[in-house]
């Protein structure tokens, strides 16, 4: 599908948004070293490829609004030989100027030249705060250059703007073609998840239930994971971010699995626990059941209008009087909310922004009041109970809990009238994930 068509509406909309004088400078993501000399696979930085869609490194996307009209210019590489050889072509000049996406492009040969001359009279300069130290002064240097050459009658900027607050509120809104490319890593990692509980059994490796995944995600055209996928069977399930994925699954354990991946840089995020045997057990039955209640009651209340911060008020009213239930708290309901008392066993939020970034871009809080969802935004819904051996071992929590880690996580859309459940394929209730791996 050609997207260059929705990365110039984003420019024009980004132009809209600026001040006149005004000059938004961005850098593509440079390679990073793995070992010695050889590099992780490249990854666009995400406000670059939001704007551009190009996948390059060394370019440099410059964006001038004065009172006379805005301008895109890009500066590219053209390959040399050795280039072309070793790593094959890239784009180059003469190729990003029929992408027809930008006012001009320009060699990256060109860059401290004609620089100069784009921020020359321009009043205030935009760019992405914290992208990295040597970006960082290799605009003050620009800045400063063009100061020593004041008494010849140039003028530099006085004020510097974060780029990322203009930018990253225009990513929480998705649009309908990223609605698409979220779908479509959404399906992928269902699939994987289906995959994986289809081929689980006792005695299997972790990393080996993890090779399960990544064979869906990359046979379906899904290059990476969108994060580094945690597979953790029965303890291991209750260390949050448990990546080491190197121990052997155990017959009557559960596997919580949050794995996903990356479809043409959009992101999935999805969590599902699963009996290795196939069968729950009666005490990892009745902490599903209420974790699984607490997160459909929670995806449940989504529509616009309803603050982030009322999916977790809604996850702990139905998990606290669930654990009152079952006896793992005593006393007064709300005083344990108040008091904080579940986080022995539910230690983290409700969920995040999901787009580009698995974690991604988007104020929390507006005003200081948590933020109203709209539509368009792309949130993950992932309560969990966690009764880890190694912290609770010595407390008065009857031992038939200990060992169980729970977590179960959708990504939610919020539409016009209420929500969207784009991974609901993947199976959570306990009859379909225990008909499932009956199969
Ligand atoms: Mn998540």
């Amino acid at each position: 599908m050609d997207y260059t068509k929705h990365y110039i509406a984003r420019v024009q909309k980004l132009i809209d948004q600026l001040p006149t004088e005004s000059v938004l400078l961005l850098k593509s993501a440079e390679a990073k070293i793995r070992s010695n000399d050889t590099e992780y696979g490249y990854r666009q930085n995400s406000d670059f490829y939001y704007l551009t869609g190009l996948e390059e490194t060394d370019l440099f996307l410059v964006i001038k609004k004065t009172s006379a009209g805005a301008e895109s210019i890009l500066f590219c590489k053209d390959s040399d030989t050795m280039e072309i050889q070793w790593v094959g072509p890239r784009l180059g000049v003469e190729g990003m100027k029929q992408t027809k996406q930008f006012t001009d492009v320009f060699s990256l040969d060109a860059l401290t030249f004609k620089m100069l001359a784009l921020l020359q009279g321009a009043k205030q300069i935009y760019f992405d705060f914290g992208a990295s130290p040597s970006w960082h002064k290799q605009i003050m240097d620009w800045i400063n250059t063009l100061k020593s050459k004041n008494r010849k009658g140039a003028t530099s900027p006085d004020t510097l703007k974060d780029a990322r607050k203009i930018l990253h509120e225009m990513r929480l809104f998705k649009q309908p073609e990223e609605i698409v490319l979220l779908q479509k890593a959404a399906d992928i990692s269902c699939q994987a998840h289906i995959r994986a509980m289809q081929k689980t059994k006792p005695g299997m490796m972790e990393y080996a239930l993890e090779a399960e995944y990544i064979h869906e995600f990359y046979a379906q055209g899904a290059r990476s994971p969108a994060y580094t996928s945690i597979v953790g069977g029965g303890e291991n399930a209750c260390i949050l971010h448990y990546v080491n994925n190197n121990k052997k699954l155990v017959d009557k354990d559960l596997v919580l699995v949050d794995a996903a991946c990356e479809y043409q840089y959009y992101c999935a995020d999805i969590t599902r626990t699963f009996p290795v045997n196939g069968q729950f057990s009666a005490p990892q039955q009745a902490i599903y059941e209420l974790v699984l209640a607490a997160q459909v009651a929670a995806i449940n209340i989504i529509k616009p209008g309803v603050a982030f911060s009322d999916i977790q008020d809604k996850v702990l009213d139905i998990m606290v009087q669930g654990l009152l239930d079952l006896k793992i708290l005593q006393d007064d309901k709300q005083g344990i909310i108040q008091k904080n008392l579940y986080q022995p066993f539910y230690m983290h939020n409700s969920g995040h922004w999901l787009g580009i970034d698995v974690h991604d871009t988007g104020e929390y809080k507006v005003d200081n009041q948590s933020r109203k969802l709209a539509p368009g935004m792309v949130l993950t819904v992932e309560p969990g109970l966690y009764f880890s051996s190694l912290l609770l071992k010595n407390t008065h929590l009857d031992p038939k809990w200990l060992g169980i880690g729970i977590r179960i996580e959708d990504d939610i859309l919020v539409t016009e009238l209420g929500h969207k459940n784009l991974t609901e394929a993947a199976p959570k209730t306990i009859s379909d994930i225990q008909h499932l791996m009956s199969q």
